[in-house]
């Protein structure tokens, strides 16, 4: 009797342990939540591009911009980010993504209208 409460908890696990990678389908080698992505921004002709960026949630950013010839500025308001992007070329910027954000975000600079774009939070 003991045995098979035993097998039926081994089974149980297994199932869970099984029923967890399978949710994972993603082909993409996604950081895990907490760890830093490095993710890549252009500032050509005053426009960021891409305009979509994605990050998991609680996820440390660290971002490249490059083609830096103005400055700019890098906000994302609900995070309460805003850097300056000043150094000519190329500049990073670090921030956090809330752990409790979700869905997209505007990111946009400040000086140029229209420059901006859509952080994409994951879970
Ligand atoms: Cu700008």
């Amino acid at each position: 009797m003991i045995i098979r409460a035993w097998v039926a908890l081994l089974a149980l696990v297994l199932v869970l342990a099984l029923a967890g990678c399978g949710s994972k389908t993603t082909q993409t080698a996604a950081p895990q939540a907490g760890a830093a992505t490095n993710l890549k921004l252009s500032a050509k002709d005053n426009k960021y591009t891409p305009t979509i960026l994605e990050a998991k949630a609680g996820q440390t950013v660290r971002l490249e911009i490059s083609d830096i010839a103005t400055p700019h500025t890098f906000t994302i308001s609900p995070f309460r980010v805003n850097e300056a992007v000043t150094k000519i070329g190329t500049q990073t910027v670090q921030f956090a993504v809330p752990a409790t954000a979700s869905g997209p975000v505007e990111f946009f600079c400040s000086i140029h209208v229209g420059m901006g774009g859509m952080l994409q939070v994951k879970p």
